[in-house]
């Protein structure tokens, strides 16, 4: 179960953040709009929902997943692998620390992007992206081993992040897409495997008796409320823009 979750408004530079979709600028309105309804959605689930304001100097901070690694006991903090997006963990770290005394830092030339890390019960996946370096990957690992977490690191082939490709909803079972389908890691969970032209919806977040999902992925929701989840469908559109998911809106904990 989640209690806690915090968010990020996007702030007025939210069109100029990084991209390599190629769909166009986001509507800054409507990406507003959108977020409301995250936090709405969030709400539902049932969790406190901390909302930051949006942060001008950093156009790509409402994707706050990106900044932080939590679990119940202890938070690290992530050195992201965008300069631009780099010190957008100084004043996460602020807010992270009124709600835990254990905290770890990955640390330069270690890079690392929370959207890279996925937790599937004691066991973590680290995702090898354009963002998670093998040096951030190892720091993470370690930190984990110290606390008693294993650590798997995946090498990412056309994937964004890790979780742009897999979920994990519980009950032993990943939502996964593309090269996640057949990869050798994942094999022992049971699988939602989402179709090639639905591919986006295959970052969606499982949150207490919820799984939120974008809108407009009619077979996977189908397939994901067949294997007996409820779902709350979402407008993503002007963060997928912006290479953005579902997961990387929000730090749940
Ligand atoms: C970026 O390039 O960093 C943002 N435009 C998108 C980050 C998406 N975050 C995530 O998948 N966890």
């Amino acid at each position: 179960m989640f209690k806690n979750t915090i968010v990020r408004i996007p702030g007025e530079s939210y069109i100029n953040g990084l991209t390599t979709s190629n769909l166009g600028v986001p509507d800054y309105e409507k990406a507003l709009k959108q977020h409301g309804a995250y936090i709405e959605a969030l709400k539902t689930c049932g969790v406190e929902v901390t909302v930051l304001p949006g942060h001008a100097d950093f156009p790509d901070s409402t994707f706050v997943e990106d900044t932080a690694v939590l679990t119940p006991g202890f938070a690290i903090i992530s050195n992201p692998g965008a300069a631009s997006r780099n010190r957008e963990v100084i004043e996460m770290g602020q807010v992270l620390k009124s709600h835990y005394e254990n905290m770890y830092y990955i640390k330069s030339p270690g890079t690392l992007d929370g959207g890279d890390i996925l937790q599937i019960d004691r066991h973590f996946y680290i995702g090898l992206s354009a963002r998670t370096n093998l040096e951030g990957a190892e720091q993470l690992k370690a930190l984990l081993e110290l606390e008693n977490y294993d650590a798997t690191i995946v090498q990412l082939d056309k994937f964004f992040h890790l979780k742009t490709g897999i979920s994990y909803l519980g009950n032993q079972t990943v939502v996964v897409a593309g090269e996640f389908i057949d990869h050798p890691d994942f094999q022992s969970y049971k699988k939602i495997i989402v179709p090639p032209e639905e591919e986006y919806a295959a970052n969606c977040i499982r949150v207490n008796d919820y799984v939120i999902i974008p809108s407009g992925y009619p077979k996977t929701k189908q397939i994901i409320n067949e294997a007996g989840y409820e779902t709350i469908e979402l407008d993503m559109s002007e963060f997928r823009k912006l290479d953005g998911g579902l997961s990387c809106l929000s730090l749940r904990f």
